[in-house]
């Protein structure tokens, strides 16, 4: 065993495949952004089922708060790890086909009742890490405050934009920013 093997977890991040990680790094920058602590395995429910299984275990071990799932096709990977814990999993469809990644969605959120998945937009890995935080911050007071402020400087955001844009159209100018 290694010794991030036995480390604490905040949160888990698990993908079907290698080529899922790009799509999925959003989740894990965002979790990693708010102080926790993530792991991040390539484990699928198709093709390493037992691996899989054996990791929702030892992360339920070590103190696992959310898993974050993301897959793509037939994207069973979320409900596999539900259906071994009761703790929250979140799924991330992935576009990874010739169908958008409505397949994925659509296996991802399609849990029969009593294995809920918390599932986010197709490549929606971003929220999938907020939503994992937010979970995490129902006990966590100082991590609620930290999402307090993530959220205040979104909204700082939209506000200056709308004030950038309300001062270029008053002033009949183009788009701001390309001036
Ligand atoms: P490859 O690129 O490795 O061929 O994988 C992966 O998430 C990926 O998007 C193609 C797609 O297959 C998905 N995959 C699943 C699962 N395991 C792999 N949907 C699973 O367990 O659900």
């Amino acid at each position: 065993m290694t010794a991030s093997a036995s480390k604490a977890i905040d949160v888990a991040v698990m993908m079907g495949s290698k080529s899922d990680l790009e799509t999925i790094r959003p989740a894990v920058k965002a979790a990693e952004g708010l102080g926790l602590a993530v792991e991040v395995r390539v484990l699928s429910a198709h093709r390493t089922p037992d691996e899989a299984a054996a990791f929702v275990a030892d992360a339920v071990r070590r103190g696992v708060k959310a898993f974050i799932c993301g897959a793509g096709g037939a994207a069973h990977l979320a409900g596999a790890v539900a259906a071994r814990t009761t703790r929250p999993v979140i799924g991330v469809p992935i576009n990874a086909g010739s169908l958008g990644g409505f397949d994925a969605l659509l296996a991802t959120v399609q849990m029969p009742p009593g294995m809920p998945v918390a599932t986010v937009a197709v490549g929606g890995a971003e929220n999938a890490g907020l939503l994992a935080a937010q979970i995490a911050a129902v006990a966590d007071p100082e991590l609620g405050a930290r999402l307090e402020r993530e959220r205040a400087a979104r909204r700082k955001k939209v506000l200056e934009s709308d004030e950038e844009v309300r001062a270029s159209a008053s002033s009949g100018g183009g788009s701001p920013g390309t001036r």
